[in-house]
């Protein structure tokens, strides 16, 4: 009795134990199996491997060649790259329908110069950058029907129509600057104000390939390595200043090289993973170090600006090649996707509700009005000290306030005092050396001359 109650148990527990196996089997299989699906989305985090185009010069530590995120941050760069490039397109239809009058430059093909920065960027930091600033713009608050709106001239633009294209501002964020390279030595002010506020923010100032020769650049270098200041200086090198490719105005493309005593950092401007990685990296390094230069590597799809077509200095094989094969966009789909993070159809939804969501911001930006004239000479000046306003001799305008003005407290300018703290700036190597040469040289000069002195010594004086 007791043998057949045990073997009844045994057959039982076997029969349990082979259930749980074939259980189990199926689950591997449909784990295996979503595994290798391209449609698989399972992973809540994965860790990338960057391709190594990473250049330094001057450093001794480097930007990370490995990154990790999830998939709530890679959905979010998806979502800024994929809105730029609407708002981009949006914005190119409403030029061509003479909604937007005046200058207008895109920025379709660079979109993980910005998405990259701004996801490595605290939000206390501080940018500055040239006029092909719209991406920028969305990135540092500015919603797109306010972008749409100013392009269009409207009051419901960030600056109420009339700033336009070029002319876009938002607290911490200082524009949109349509003189080529103005924005460099603009920058190094702000810094200089932000390390007086000593809170440990940095400022990032953006200028392209065609503004990299100019001397202004040069003399913000100087002066924000000899005062440390926290700023990172981005040559976006999109191969072209207008129509002339980089290698016709400058004698070297090298521009992360450019800055001496400056480190620098070349990174492939479209993949936004070693973009984010090479701003954090520097934007940990100047708060110690003092100033940096990044070179992104880019390329712009459209034209200089719309009334430019783009194509007498370039071909179109050339355009179509790069959209092809280094789509910034298409890279970070892919490599997501691949690694579980995003699924295909989860970026066909998301470009349907920005394609949406754009195109309403668009009829709305066609909805507003223009501002009336009076407005014209409204808020000039966020804080003006003067009882009106200058170089209006016969008009005699008084300043006032109509619209949005940025917050006053931008930068504490109270605090904006000299600094009479600041250290002389910690010796790169190479300096060492150049100065232990310098040393050499001026031994073997002194040598020089006490030998001349002693042959001098020894000549006979002339009557
Ligand atoms: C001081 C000054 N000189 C010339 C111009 C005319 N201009 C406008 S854009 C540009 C080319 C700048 O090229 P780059 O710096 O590479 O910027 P990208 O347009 O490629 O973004 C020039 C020469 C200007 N706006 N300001
Ligand atoms: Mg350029």
């Amino acid at each position: 009795m007791l043998a057949a109650v045990v073997r009844a148990r045994v057959r039982q527990s076997f029969k349990n134990w082979s259930y749980d196996l074939r259980l189990f089997r199926w689950f591997y299989k449909e784990y295996e199996e979503q595994r290798e699906s391209p449609h698989h989305n399972y992973a809540s985090e994965a860790t990338i491997e960057i391709p190594d185009t990473f250049k330094c010069i001057r450093l001794e530590t480097f930007p990370s060649k490995t990154i990790t995120i999830n998939k709530e941050q890679a959905e979010r760069i998806y979502k800024q790259m994929a809105t730029i490039r609407r708002l981009e397109t949006v914005a190119n239809a409403m030029y061509k329908a003479k909604l937007v009058r005046g200058f207008c430059h895109l920025y379709s093909g660079q979109e993980a110069v910005c998405v990259g920065i701004h996801a490595a960027m605290r939000p206390t930091d501080h940018l500055i950058t040239a006029y092909r600033c719209h991406g920028w713009c969305y990135l540092m608050g500015l919603k797109p029907m306010e972008i749409l709106a100013e392009l269009a001239g409207r009051e419901a633009g960030c600056q109420r129509g009339k700033g336009g294209s070029m002319h876009m501002y938002n607290k911490r964020f200082y524009g949109g600057n349509g003189i080529v390279g103005a924005q460099v030595p603009l920058g190094a002010g702000i810094g200089l104000a932000l390390k007086n506020e000593a809170k440990g923010n940095v400022c990032v100032a953006l200028y392209g390939d065609g503004a990299a020769n100019q001397g202004q650049i040069f003399e913000a270098y100087n002066i924000a390595c000899l005062w440390r200041l926290p700023v990172i200086f981005v040559c976006e090198n999109n191969e072209y200043g207008m129509g002339t490719k980089m290698h016709r105005s400058s004698c070297s493309i090298e521009y992360y090289t450019r800055g001496v005593p400056l480190p620098g950092i070349y990174v492939d401007g479209m993949n936004i993973l070693a973009m984010h990685n090479a701003a954090e990296f520097a934007i940990g390094f100047v708060q110690k170090e003092g100033p940096i230069i990044i070179e992104a590597h880019t390329y712009r799809y459209f034209g200089h600006s719309m009334s430019d077509p783009g194509t007498s200095y370039r071909s179109r094989d050339e355009v179509a090649e790069v959209r092809s094969k280094r789509d910034p966009i298409s890279y970070f789909k892919e490599i997501t996707i691949s690694q579980g993070l995003l699924t295909e159809d989860q970026c066909k939804k998301i470009d349907e509700d920005i394609r949406k969501s754009i195109d309403e911001a668009a009829e709305k930006a066609k909805k507003s009005n223009e501002v009336k004239k009076e407005e014209l000479w409204a808020d000039v000046y966020m804080d003006n000290k003067e009882v009106g306003i200058r170089d209006t001799i016969g008009n005699r305008h008084k300043h006032f306030h109509a619209g949005k003005t940025l917050e006053k407290d931008h930068i504490k300018l109270k605090s904006f005092t000299p600094d009479t703290k600041l250290e002389p700036k910690d010796i790169p190597f190479e300096i060492k050396e150049w100065e232990a040469q310098m040393e050499a040289i001026k031994d073997v000069e002194k040598g020089k001359k006490s030998n001349q002195k002693s042959k001098s010594d020894d000549k006979p004086e002339k009557k």
